[in-house]
């Protein structure tokens, strides 16, 4: 048979081989989660309720994508410590133990903020603030016994979240725990966590964090902190971004202003708006908007620069986390389209967008 006939026979053959290659690829592709994709750059990581690891679409989506888990709600002091002698772990649990069953490691968040707190812990019977030390003994007492219990799954702990304010004249915020005890309580706080874990990476948590004059605050807080003998390792940046802000610029300045202060920074609560809102705080509107093309568009650019930005600071970042798991359970609401999966657990423009420019 002369060659030209073997190439004619053989070229099916070929084709199929061929087909069969970018099949696998494909496959291997899709299989492969954001934990996969980034790597080599830093922890993929997720927070959760209790809610999210009961339905099995979901745990799977945890599974595939993730290899870092927050708790939401269910580790701040208000839900696990509502009163003096009560506990309840049942939430907090049921989140850790899916975690170990699935080796997946945590952030623990958090263990001192002004929101969600055991409000109990700063009054006597009477009504009447209790003074610093018999508040200290209640918190030493809180960390110890949380730090400990989670201490073989979670790795790193926000201490101390949003202690330092959006403006006015004091960089502190005016909250009961300053009240009390003036920015002591930031220093304390790490200390008994520090006692309680040794191991556990610590850091300080805030929102609004790409914002200068809030950044400088920041960064001198925790300088002093640290000069001091402070155990503070990392800086959280929580990244309640939109799809206009901050700019790489803004974003840039704040990551150079913060790593050479400390060994980890933490992206802890990633979500984009679709909207002109920002920051972590409460009072934002649920209402969202429609999606269009054009907003779609501009949700996936702002997720490409930031994960641009954070990659050049892949160095010190080690961990981004996503503020909820899809738009359906997100706490802006699902109007808001701040995440990369829709509420069909389907993944979005801007989850091919960070993805496929890797
Ligand atoms: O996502 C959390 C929401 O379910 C709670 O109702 C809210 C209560 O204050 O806290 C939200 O999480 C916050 C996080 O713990 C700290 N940074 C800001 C987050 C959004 O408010």
């Amino acid at each position: 048979m002369v060659n030209g006939q073997w190439s004619m026979m053989l070229r099916p053959l070929k084709v199929a081989a061929g087909t069969l290659l970018l099949l696998c690829f494909a496959l291997q592709t899709s299989a492969q989660g954001l934990k996969d994709v980034f790597a080599r750059d830093f922890l993929m990581g997720v927070s959760l309720s209790g809610r999210n690891v009961r339905i099995d679409a979901e745990q799977d989506l945890i599974r595939r994508h993730f290899n870092s888990v927050t708790c939401e709600n269910a580790m701040k002091p208000a839900s696990l410590h509502p009163a003096p002698d009560v506990w309840r772990w049942d939430e907090a649990d049921r989140i850790a133990n899916f975690c170990r069953e699935n080796g997946i490691k945590m952030r623990g968040h958090c263990l001192v903020w002004h929101n969600q707190f055991s409000d109990w812990m700063y009054y006597d019977d009477k009504g009447n603030f209790v003074d610093k030390e018999t508040f200290y003994a209640r918190l030493k007492d809180h960390i110890l016994t949380v730090v400990n219990r989670y201490k073989d799954v979670v790795y790193a702990w926000d201490v101390v979240n949003e202690a330092m304010s959006d403006g006015g004249e004091n960089p502190y915020r005016q909250s009961k725990l300053y009240q009390l005890c003036g920015d002591e309580f930031i220093e304390k706080a790490f200390l008994f966590a520090r006692e309680a874990d040794p191991k556990a990476i610590l850091f300080y948590n805030d929102y609004n964090e790409t914002n200068p004059r809030k950044s400088r605050n920041i960064y001198e807080m925790v300088l002093r902190m640290r000069s001091e003998g402070v155990p503070i390792d990392g800086i959280g940046m929580q990244g309640h971004y939109n799809i206009f802000g901050p700019s790489v610029k803004e974003l840039e300045d704040a990551l150079s202003l913060y790593a050479p202060l400390v060994e980890h920074i933490h992206v802890t609560e990633l979500d984009v708006r679709a909207s002109e809102e920002m920051g972590g705080q409460l009072n934002f509107s649920k209402e969202g908007i429609s999606m269009t093309d054009t907003i779609q568009a501009l949700h996936a650019q702002q997720y490409e620069r930031l994960f641009q930005t954070f990659r050049k600071f892949r160095d010190k970042i080690d961990c981004v986390t996503f503020w909820n798991l899809h738009d359906g359970c997100s706490w802006l609401g699902e109007k808001n389209h701040p995440l990369l999966f829709d509420k069909a657990l389907q993944p979005k423009p801007a989850y091919y967008r960070i993805t496929a420019e890797k």
